[in-house]
């Protein structure tokens, strides 16, 4: 009996791929043949659940008649039978007809340890929690993963081979410590020694091998409850001093108040340091922390009591000028330019000086704080068109190029490519960024085009199993490319297939998520690694 359940199943799947594929409308008594089919072949061989939806629906069309259905009504009509049949691959399939449902952003860990087995394990295992499980095996991913995807939690195993563990441990913990988040640190090695040692370096918690994952997994979660609890009562950013993105939304509506009162105009300046990416890959994260420091330290000592600074983001500011003209907040931005340039930095016998760009946005009208930052933002992203190092005032004509990434979605299948594309290319990034999303049914369809060649940061959602040239074969050839580093690739692999994870990863997979795994979760860490590049 499962033989012909196997092969109905197949039926529908080929169907279904034949009409997403040719994208063509479909008549309606073609679909109605269909239904009508798996209605009664469902039944027969035991598919009660199958037979039950196929004859509801054929009912309902036949209350509804229409001549033909276009794609995405397809889609959206047999969503039920649609989910039946991918249900080893997605699960969740009708968030995405439920239009911006969007899940609440959950907490994310990054999960440091050279034992890929173990890594693999815990991942699985934290990821049914619902958190975003982000790993690396060796010190430069974290490194760069921790910097990048401000994780909430950091969970490492302390003897990694070939470095030692307590280095990177000490390294961790006072990169986290400075920013309130937990470090939880795991061991075979469950000598006091051992433990006390963890705990005097700055480790939150203690979990030995061989691990409970059931406790484990509470700890884990009392540890970002606190944090997401301390971090709700923050306004300061933990690094800088600088205040935090909450508190301007606070400030801002205060500033209106003040405007709508007594018409008094006043400044936004949007504040991005100069090839910053440049510096921490020069002279290491930790100088670039540095640089943030004494940027906020010295923009607080060239303004006025009543200014206020905000960290936006990584290195991008936010100045708050009450009372002040664009005239005014330009020279104020200047003065503190040609100061701040003359700072020198010093690391390993050398020398070098930091500048930034700024945009400026007058308020002299009632005005949403998007808009405003919108306007700031233009006017800095002229200033780093023109060169950097430079301060320009908004104008209502400065138009802005968007900087443009690509998505690449191999898969050998209709139906999963025409969904990632509908969820991934509404993945909002703010006004700057624009996604373009490509699709490619093969390995060697995609290795053959011109998204190769282009200078432009692609993710890649790359399917493990196709024909022709498998996931782990582009992978390998990719990271061959010239432009390697450009691609950020996430697999897409079956849960029971830990070679292949293995092997993925140490091909150099940036993530990989297991099937069959929830579209919103993939949209989620989709926006989350993009926040890499941004
Ligand atoms: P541009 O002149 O166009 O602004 O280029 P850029 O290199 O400054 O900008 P880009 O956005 O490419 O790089 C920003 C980098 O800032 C990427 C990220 O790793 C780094 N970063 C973000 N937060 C922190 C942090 O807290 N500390 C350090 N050291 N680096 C950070
Ligand atoms: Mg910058």
């Amino acid at each position: 009996m499962e033989k012909y359940q196997v092969a109905l199943l197949m039926n529908i799947r080929k169907q279904l791929q034949e009409w997403f594929e040719k994208s063509q409308p479909v008549q309606y008594q073609d679909v109605k043949r269909f239904l009508h089919s798996v209605a009664g072949t469902s039944q027969t061989i035991g598919l009660e659940y199958l037979g039950k939806v196929s004859t509801e629906l054929l009912d309902h069309i036949s209350e509804h008649p229409q001549s033909t259905w276009h794609t995405k009504e397809l889609q959206s009509l047999l969503i039920d039978i649609i989910k039946i049949c991918y249900k080893d691959e997605i699960v969740e399939v009708e968030q995405l007809m439920v239009n911006d449902k969007r899940s609440q952003t959950s907490a994310s860990i990054l999960l440091i340890d050279d034992d890929l087995s173990i890594l693999i394990y815990l991942k699985e295992q934290f990821e049914q929690q619902g958190w975003h499980v982000f790993v690396a095996s060796n010190k430069e991913k974290a490194v760069a993963a921790f910097y990048e995807l401000k994780p909430d939690c950091l969970i490492l195993d302390v003897y990694m081979q070939e470095e030692d563990g307590f280095e990177l441990l000490s390294f961790f913990n006072e990169q986290a410590r400075q920013r309130f988040i937990p470090t939880i640190m795991i061991s075979a090695d469950n000598r006091k020694e051992t433990r006390i040692k963890a705990f005097q370096m700055g480790a939150d918690d203690f979990l030995a091998k061989p691990l409970d994952i059931e406790e484990c997994v509470v700890k884990i979660g009392r540890h970002l409850e606190r944090r997401k609890l301390f971090t709700e009562y923050l306004l300061v950013d933990e690094l800088t001093g600088a205040y935090n993105r909450k508190y301007l939304t606070e400030v801002y509506k205060q500033q209106q108040t003040n405007y709508v009162r007594n018409k008094e105009t006043y400044c936004i300046a949007m504040i991005d340091l100069d090839y910053f990416k440049k510096i921490n890959d020069t002279y290491g994260h930790l100088m670039g922390d540095e640089v943030l420091q004494r940027f906020v330290k010295h923009v607080k000592s060239h303004i006025r009591t009543t200014d206020q600074l905000f960290r936006y983001g990584g290195e991008e500011f936010v100045l708050c000028l009450p009372r002040t003209s664009a005239e005014e907040a330009l020279t104020t931005l200047n003065r503190i330019l040609s100061s701040f340039g003359k700072e020198s930095f010093h690391i390993n016998n050398q020398t070098f000086f930091v500048t930034f760009s700024a945009g400026v946005a007058e308020v002299s009208s009632e005005s949403t704080l998007e808009n405003i930052l919108n306007q700031a933002d233009r006017a800095l992203y002229t200033a780093k068109e023109k060169g950097r190092n430079q301060v320009v005032v908004s104008c209502h004509h400065q138009q802005m190029k968007l900087k443009k990434f690509n998505l690449a979605i191999i898969d050998d299948d209709p139906i999963i490519r025409t969904m990632l594309t509908e969820l991934l290319g509404r993945i909002d990034l703010g006004t700057r960024y624009e996604v373009q999303v490509h699709t490619y049914k093969d390995g060697l369809e995609f290795m053959n085009s011109t998204i190769l060649d282009e200078n432009t940061h692609c993710f890649v959602i790359l399917d493990g199993m196709m024909p022709k040239m498998d996931g782990l074969e582009v992978l390998q050839r990719l990271r061959k490319e010239k432009r390697h580093d450009q691609f950020t690739v996430v697999m897409l692999t079956s849960r029971n297939s830990e070679n292949d994870i293995q092997r993925a990863l140490q091909l150099g997979a940036d993530d990989y998520m297991t099937k069959p795994f929830k579209l919103m979760e993939l949209e989620e860490r989709m926006r989350l690694l993009m926040k890499r590049v941004k």
